[in-house]
């Protein structure tokens, strides 16, 4: 027994004394191995028992009270509102777009996934993962409103908008991004792509509750996404090729995360770096085989916008006026060469709202700065790719809004120093290319989804 099941044991042993709290958490006293949802289904008895667990948490009607599903809902980001006084610290909890995104959503995972084995009653239950790059269809266990009993199917989930996931980016996978920690200051990191595509993108692929931070944990799909995202940063790591965490003695160790109000649900970020400590593993260690030929998508492009330089300032120039994003592929030309934009530079959409259709969720975007027409190969996508946008990313920024002014940022300067040292950025102008996935709720491709006040460039 290492010494972080120990002190889990010995938690629930003072949970069990405590005459006030009937709160069952079981630590985990074996091992267990978390499989892909397609294995995972072949399995009756831990597909029944994933479903008993789920129901009984829907069905426990105290809330505040780690039984209950709205209760890890609730951790991850109320749907709305605020914590109350005794759930301060314990809800509204998930950081994201911010350093302890990998770090929290896995204790996170660890926490919750004991309390459904507890509740679905079968002591081998283990999570399964949603390995969307191999089976890009919505799991099955998860598709159907009612089982063949005519009975309420607890994983199926209504309103979800998009049933089959295209546009995964590999960038992420890239063997030269080899820095996990997120830092503004430096080059694109793991942690950092990740969120974005695959992780975003999926949220917004899903839509409906799915599509938005403070709704999308009340959603079953969650869990087996968030795994699978769980197991790309293991697999990240057994890839090896200098991927590497924060150096020994770095401040970013110094955090612990707690899912309990009495605190003995607590990890610290060194509990989680490696999930043998936690006693699980994958069935599977390895990251997405990237596929032949191109990855980006062909493009063609089916409008440009030509922007203005409306006013050329060092820190900050509005590069474009409002526009708006359907479900074409839109180019905006910024006519400014990209050898005057600083490496610090960030693309702003500035003033984002969603219109009535856009809210919905169920498309996204994936960004490009300078794509080139035509087959991008992979190898090249890291050169090209600027980020994931759709309603996930919009919810978050929207939560931290100033004013009510929703601003989405993205590290354009870093993308196009990249592109100036391999020879690859145009010479005369800067283009941003929007290429989107998704229908939702089948709607005309020219429904306005998104639209923007301004493109600032700032830096
Ligand atoms: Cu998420």
């Amino acid at each position: 027994m290492n010494r972080r099941l120990f002190v889990l044991s010995g938690s629930a042993a003072t949970l069990a004394a405590c005459a006030t709290s009937s709160t069952p958490f079981v630590p985990p006293a074996a091992s267990f191995v978390r499989q892909e949802v397609t294995e995972f289904a072949a399995n009756p008895a831990l597909v029944k028992a994933f479903r008993d667990g789920v129901r009984a948490m829907m069905n426990f009607a105290d809330i505040t009270d780690p039984r209950s599903w709205q209760y890890w809902h609730n951790s991850h980001w109320m749907a709305t509102g605020t914590p109350p006084a005794a759930m301060a610290g314990v809800w509204n909890q998930c950081p994201h777009r911010k350093p302890y995104f990998y770090a929290w959503h896995r204790a996170f995972l660890f926490f919750f996934e004991a309390m459904l084995r507890t509740m679905s009653g079968n002591s081998n239950f283990a999570l399964p993962y949603w390995d969307y790059y191999k089976h890009p269809q919505l799991p099955d266990i998860f598709a159907q409103p009612l089982l063949t009993d005519g009975t309420a199917n607890p994983l199926y989930w209504p309103t979800r908008e998009g049933s089959v996931v295209t546009g995964l980016t590999f960038e992420a996978f890239d063997p030269a991004l080899t820095a996990f920690n997120r830092d503004p200051a430096n080059a694109d990191t793991f942690e950092q792509v990740m969120e974005g595509n695959p992780h975003g993108h999926i949220h917004d692929m899903v839509g409906g509750d799915m599509g938005e931070v403070p709704t999308a944990a009340a959603d079953p799909i969650f869990w087996v996404h968030h795994c699978h995202v769980d197991r790309l940063w293991s697999a990240w790591i057994n890839a090896g090729g200098g991927r590497r965490l924060p150096n020994a003695g770095d401040p970013w160790y110094n955090r612990s995360f707690t899912f309990n109000t009495s605190g003995s649900w607590t990890l610290g970020v060194s509990d989680v770096l490696d999930t043998a400590r936690l006693n699980y593993t994958y069935s599977d260690l390895t990251l997405p085989a990237t596929p032949p030929g191109a990855i980006v998508p062909e493009v063609s492009i089916a409008r440009r916008l030509n922007g203005h330089v409306l006013e050329v300032a060092r820190f900050q120039s509005q590069v474009a006026g409002a526009f708006s994003l359907d479900l074409q592929t839109l180019q905006l030309t910024i006519p400014i060469a990209a050898s005057q934009i600083d490496p610090a530079a960030i693309l702003i959409l500035d003033g984002a709202q969603l219109t009535g259709q856009g809210g919905l969720s169920g498309y996204s975007y994936n960004m490009y700065a300078n794509l080139p027409a035509g087959a991008t190969p992979e190898n090249e996508e890291i050169d090209f790719n600027l980020g994931q946008l759709g309603t996930y990313v919009y919810s978050i920024e929207s939560m931290n809004a100033v004013g009510g002014n929703v601003q989405i940022a993205y590290p354009i300067g870093r993308v196009i120093a990249q592109q100036l040292s391999a020879g690859l950025a145009p010479s005369n102008n800067v283009t941003i290319t929007f290429i989107p996935f998704g229908d939702p709720n089948g709607d005309a491709a020219t429904t306005p989804m998104m639209q923007f006040r301004q493109l600032l460039l700032q830096g």
